[in-house]
């Protein structure tokens, strides 16, 4: 008995040890380390994002600051826009202004490439990531946080390519330049140059600075100088595409006499697509607010972020505009 007795205490003994061992694990712990650093993740709710838009010149750019403006709202991200009027300067003086507001993210269109390494630098020694957006700077990568956008070059290329379709047998045409300067114009000019068939002459290059307004007199000028010379018209967009038509119907002429192409794909390119203007519109995505965002929130989290993002894009044709025209966000 005095034995069945001890080995029952021990069991006993035995049991309680092993609970109270086990204890620890079977309850919950108390705040580790861990905790407190999964609830300090930023939402967009802490994010002051400065987006200091480079204009209001085109159905482009409308589409991109309503992207912008639509996101910030759904999300809940405080955003502080401003329009540059296509002026560097007004860019820049936007940017000094949020730096000093201690934004979280500033998302930069830059108007032109060059000129942007001293508030570049600004914003990097406030602790400020920037996100190229849309067009290019030339400043070193290190520069910034990162670029989200169009190959401008991949747009002229295939807006080349569709030149060399329309005029196999070669002839001359004429190219309404973007603003002297941007990513945009050089981009699409350069990638177009590579990509031109030998017997294709590109006899002028002007800028129309991607607006309707500038567009229409310079292809009046153009058709002045070289009235019964031309083949076909390049346009680094579709507002210069517009514009420029008015000025074409004036001159007497009909669809077709001149094959065109433009960039952008929006409403109004569509338009003159199903009106037989443009034989082809090259898609430029103004969409980017919610990718910018997200990358934004990426980097107040210290998350790995891709440094380069493309946007996907294609080629619009006459055949499909009506259908798709109803469609079109921009
Ligand atoms: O093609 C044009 C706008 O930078 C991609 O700017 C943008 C260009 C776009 O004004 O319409």
């Amino acid at each position: 008995m005095k034995i069945a007795k001890l080995f029952a205490a021990v069991l006993v003994l035995i049991f309680v040890l092993a609970a109270v061992g086990c204890a620890p694990k079977a309850t919950p712990a108390p705040a580790q380390p861990a905790a407190p650093a999964a609830a300090a993740k930023k939402t967009y709710a802490d994010m002051t994002l400065c987006y200091p838009q480079l204009g209001a010149e085109s159905d482009w750019r409308t589409a991109n600051s309503a992207s912008f403006k639509e996101t910030a709202a759904k999300l809940g991200v405080k955003l502080i826009f401003s329009d540059a009027q296509q002026k560097q300067e007004n860019q820049i003086s936007a940017m000094r202004s949020c730096i000093q507001q201690g934004v979280s993210v500033i998302a930069l269109p830059p108007v032109v490439e060059t000129g942007w390494d001293a508030v570049l630098q600004e914003a990097k020694d406030a602790n400020i990531p920037v996100i190229v957006v849309d067009r290019s700077v030339s400043a070193d990568p290190s520069m910034y946080a990162a670029h989200i956008g169009s190959d401008m070059v991949i747009e002229g290329k295939r807006s080349a390519a569709e030149f060399n379709k329309l005029l196999p047998n070669g002839g001359n045409i004429l190219e309404l330049s973007g603003t002297t300067g941007s990513g945009a114009a050089v981009g699409r000019a350069k990638g177009f140059r590579e990509a031109l068939n030998a017997n294709i002459k590109i006899l002028d290059s002007q800028t129309g600075n991607f607006t309707r307004a500038e567009g229409k007199p310079v292809m009046e000028a153009f058709l002045k100088k070289y009235a019964g010379q031309i083949q076909g018209v390049f346009f680094h967009n579709d507002d210069m595409a517009i514009g420029a038509v008015e000025a074409i119907k004036a001159a007497g002429l009909k669809p077709g006499d001149l094959k065109m192409v433009s960039v952008d794909g929006t409403r109004g390119g569509f338009q003159l697509m199903i009106d037989g203007w443009l034989q082809a519109d090259v898609e430029c995505n103004p969409l980017l607010g919610p990718q910018v965002m997200d990358l934004g929130l990426k980097l107040m989290n210290g998350e790995t972020i891709v440094k380069e993002a493309l946007t996907d894009e294609s080629v619009y044709y006459p055949d499909k505009a009506a259908e798709l025209l109803p469609t079109r966000k921009y």
